[in-house]
């Protein structure tokens, strides 16, 4: 069983993957909208697997004897200035995730509530990653610049990403 204070902070953290959710939805329709269709796929994808993050957390709470609520998600913007944009505010979102992880682990730590930090470890290695894949995308757009062609070999190139 885990305290009624992690049941919360872990609903609040199932409502910031459902959003992370939407927003990478919300990305993806602006790409599509733009016909970069690359990166829709891609962010359809990183969508898909943001609510499979926020399943793990439901799931989880169930298996612990506790309730995980499902939210109210707040609308994602739907408009964006560029491709470098959107990945420049997708790094700023993880980062943000990741900060949201880590005061979830040191919960979990002060209460010695050592399964939800076993699940909690999945998820610091999920953000290392994530954050990372994000940042080499952002560098390699930078590298390549805003022409036509250098965007249309980029968002081929992310419409390849398993
Ligand atoms: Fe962006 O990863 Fe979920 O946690």
């Amino acid at each position: 069983m885990i305290s009624a204070t992690m049941e919360k902070e872990l609903n609040d953290q199932l409502k910031a993957e459902l959003y992370s959710a939407n927003l990478y939805l919300a990305m993806s329709s602006w790409c599509s909208s733009k016909d970069l269709n690359g990166t829709a796929q891609f962010f359809r994808k990183q969508s898909e697997e943001e609510y499979q993050h926020g399943m793990k957390i439901y799931d989880y709470l169930f298996e612990v004897g506790a309730r995980a609520i499902v939210p109210a998600i707040d609308q994602p913007p739907s408009n964006y200035d560029s491709l470098e944009e959107i990945f420049k505010q997708t790094l700023d979102h993880e980062k943000h995730i990741t900060e949201l992880i880590n005061k979830l682990m040191e919960l979990a730590n002060q209460e010695k509530d050592y399964p939800t930090a076993n699940l909690l470890n999945w998820f610091v290695a999920e953000q290392v990653e994530e954050e990372g894949m994000v940042h080499d995308i952002l560098a390699q757009l930078r590298m390549v610049g805003t022409s036509g062609q250098a965007l249309f070999m980029i968002d081929r190139e992310l419409g390849k990403r398993e």
